[in-house]
């Protein structure tokens, strides 16, 4: 910790919890993300704008103008284009094996070792085993499982067939794909031939290898972010309106505090279930605490609280100071998105933490391998170990933020079809009729993380309350959705009272927030599938590509947000870039991604740093695609007469 004088907190932090914590770790001495990206200084400039490649050991090679080439001949435009190609397949790789997890429980479940995993969702099975044409009248729930089961897991197997998943796409949408020649075959098949193309001596052309990169992302937010969101509603409940609250003020200073890490929901699913059981209440009075008190950060975090209600600790920038705050007994990781440097924090704090899966281990952290088959008794030991853990907390040490606000989540696209329309009626129609109107201008995906480069949450903030007060219903998931709910503009209430008058005269009538909470990074999906929805109920279009929505990514930084811009593009969406892609070092590369996309596929990405700005943005786009559309025009009240009627010819 070199610099943290020069470190001021709330250049980095928009948040009050997250300011006082960030104090807190000057006073005791710890380093976090943020000194880090002090200290780091400026940043590689061949890394940003990305020439650089180390693809083979000829290298690595740095393009400049006066060495235009890598060793073997490639110039940037094949390095800038490999590079991106490589972090689609990243953040792919990343949603479709957290897919196949889910996949292989739903499969057990079916054929009857699925420890104590169930059924949860018994409609859910039936809605999307309907999907595929798999018969689920008058035969065994487990029976239609495990149909369902083989067409998922052939989905990432397929070698010549096309993702059946893709069918769920708007017609419009799939011709699309089919004349750009970017339709996936089965998710495996596209991160390894990507690989392969992006090997030293294979693909050198950049338009080719960015077509890839669109195939394989169809495959992530078509195919296996999809099959993950799916799958869990299945294995624990479709996600309904649910309360709970969020910031770091929701750790408590007389119960164990558990926090759960990561993505995926077998495990945290499970310690939730197994938080409330009576032994180890029992067990959590033992030591003298009050209970057991868990909560969540990023995804697992957004997994649990879209199903049970779990509070929300955080999101990304926020998992360094939770456990600053000197009152987590565990933290319980499983996979992404976890920083290397938690058990050099913990150790400063009498925090444990806990590596869960076996393909994800972090040196200095306690691993202790989730046994799926064996999952409540495993939970169970997990929350035994951090009960142990409460006698060594150090009460000078803590200081738990007073900073929490409530929320309502948990709007899967089943509760927004069902609270727009009623249970016996659901429809998006009063949805689709308010944008045809003009009370809702448009939708716009706010998703993504958190990024030490900017100030966290703070473009996140600006940005979703300027939409709504201009009357554009946001949908949210991951970390910014979380960003939303600690600022308390997940409470209905708040976000209604300042929210433009139409919109909030829509969102009264019709029963829904202006901002929706849709989950975690996979449920990226569950956008596209609200999108595909309201094509289907028509009057706006026939593809998603002429919707007035946008999707922004504000503070975002993983490979995942990479796959999900690149899939929403592909889908027809503008995507606004808070923070630039790495190919600023390939103008042909940049306009591709940049303009060109836009003509294939009816989105392209855009840049802008400034949230004020962006909203601008995405207004113009929201106008030029209602202009498009033809809802614009006023059209004015006629009453019909006879002699209409007679012509009306019904
Ligand atoms: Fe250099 Fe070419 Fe090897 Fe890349 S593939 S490191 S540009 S020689
Ligand atoms: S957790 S990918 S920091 S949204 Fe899904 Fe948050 Fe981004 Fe991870």
């Amino acid at each position: 910790m070199t610099k943290a004088d020069a470190l001021r907190p709330e250049d980095r932090a928009n948040d009050r919890a997250s300011l006082e914590v960030l104090l807190k770790a000057e006073r005791d001495g710890v380093e976090t993300c943020f000194h880090r990206f002090q200290n780091l200084g400026a940043q590689c400039r061949f890394g940003t704008s990305g020439v650089c490649c180390r693809i083979c050991h000829m290298g690595p090679c740095r393009i400049t103008p006066k060495n235009p080439r890598g060793i073997c001949g490639a110039t940037a435009d094949t390095i800038v284009a490999r590079n991106f190609l490589r972090e689609v397949v990243g953040g792919t790789a990343a949603h479709s094996d957290h897919a196949r997890h889910l996949v292989l429980r739903l499969k057990a479940v079916a054929e009857g070792h699925g420890g104590d995993y169930r059924i949860a969702d018994a409609p859910a099975l039936k809605r999307y085993a309907a999907r595929y044409g798999i018969p689920t009248d008058n035969r065994p729930e487990q029976d239609t499982a495990r149909d369902l089961a083989a067409v998922f897991l052939a989905e990432f197997t397929a070698q010549e067939e096309n993702l059946r998943t893709l069918t769920l796409a708007p017609l419009r949408q799939q011709q699309r794909w089919a004349r750009h020649g970017v339709v996936p075959q089965g998710i495996d098949r596209m991160c390894v031939e990507s690989m392969h193309r992006t090997h030293m001596g294979v693909d050198h052309d950049y338009r080719n290898l960015l077509g890839q990169a669109f195939r394989t992302a169809i495959a992530d937010g078509w195919g296996g972010s999809r099959i993950a969101s799916m799958c869990s509603d299945i294995l624990f409940g479709t996600p309904r309106p649910v309360r709970s609250q969020a910031n770091l003020g929701v750790l408590s200073g007389t119960k164990v505090n558990i926090i759960v890490h990561g993505h995926e929901p077998e495990l945290s699913e499970m310690l939730a279930v197994a938080a409330h059981a009576p032994d180890i209440t029992a067990y959590a009075r033992d030591v003298g605490a009050e209970g057991v008190n868990l909560a969540g950060l990023c995804c697992t975090a957004n997994e649990i609280l879209m199903r049970r209600g779990v509070p929300i600790a955080g999101n990304f920038h926020q998992q360094e100071l939770a456990i600053i705050t000197g009152a987590v007994e565990m933290m319980v990781v499983d996979v992404q998105c976890v920083m290397p440097s938690l058990p050099e924090v913990a150790a400063a704090y009498h925090t444990e933490v806990v590596s869960t899966a076996d393909i994800a281990r972090t040196i200095g952290a306690t691993h202790v391998s989730f046994q799926a088959d064996n999952a409540l008794e495993s939970a169970k030991t997990i929350l035994r170990r951090a009960i142990d853990n409460f006698r060594r907390r150090d009460p000078a040490k803590v200081a738990i933020p007073d900073d929490r606000n409530p929320l309502v989540a948990g709007f899967s696209v089943e509760a927004i079809r069902t609270m727009l329309g009623g249970r016996f009626r659901a429809s998006f129609r009063p949805l689709n009729d308010a944008i045809i109107q003009g009370r809702i201008r448009g939708i716009a995906g706010v998703v993504g993380c958190n990024n030490p480069k900017t100030r966290a949450d703070a473009y996140i903030g600006t940005l979703t309350r300027e939409l709504v007060r201009r009357n554009v219903l946001v949908l949210q998931t991951g970390c910014a959705a979380q960003a939303s709910a600690k600022t308390g503009w997940m409470r209905p209430e708040t976000a209604l009272e300042h929210a433009g008058d139409s919109l909030r005269e829509v969102c009264e009538a019709i029963g829904i927030p202006p901002i929706l909470h849709m989950g975690s990074c996979v449920d990226n999906a569950r956008i596209l599938e609200a999108a595909a929805e309201i094509v289907r109920e028509g009057g706006l279009g026939d593809d998603i590509g002429g919707l007035p929505a946008v999707g922004v990514a504000p503070e975002w930084m993983s490979e995942k947000a990479v796959a999900i811009g690149t899939y929403f593009v592909a889908s027809g969406v503008d995507v606004i870039l808070g923070l630039p892609f790495h190919i600023s070092g390939s103008d042909k590369v940049t306009a591709y991604l940049q303009q060109e996309a836009r003509e294939m596929f009816g989105g392209a990405f855009h840049d802008e740093p400034d949230p004020l700005a962006a909203v601008d943005t995405i207004l113009a786009l929201i106008e030029e695609a209602r202009e498009k559309l033809g809802i614009n025009r006023k059209t004015e009240r006629k009453l019909f007469d006879m002699k209409d009627r007679r012509a009306l010819n019904v």
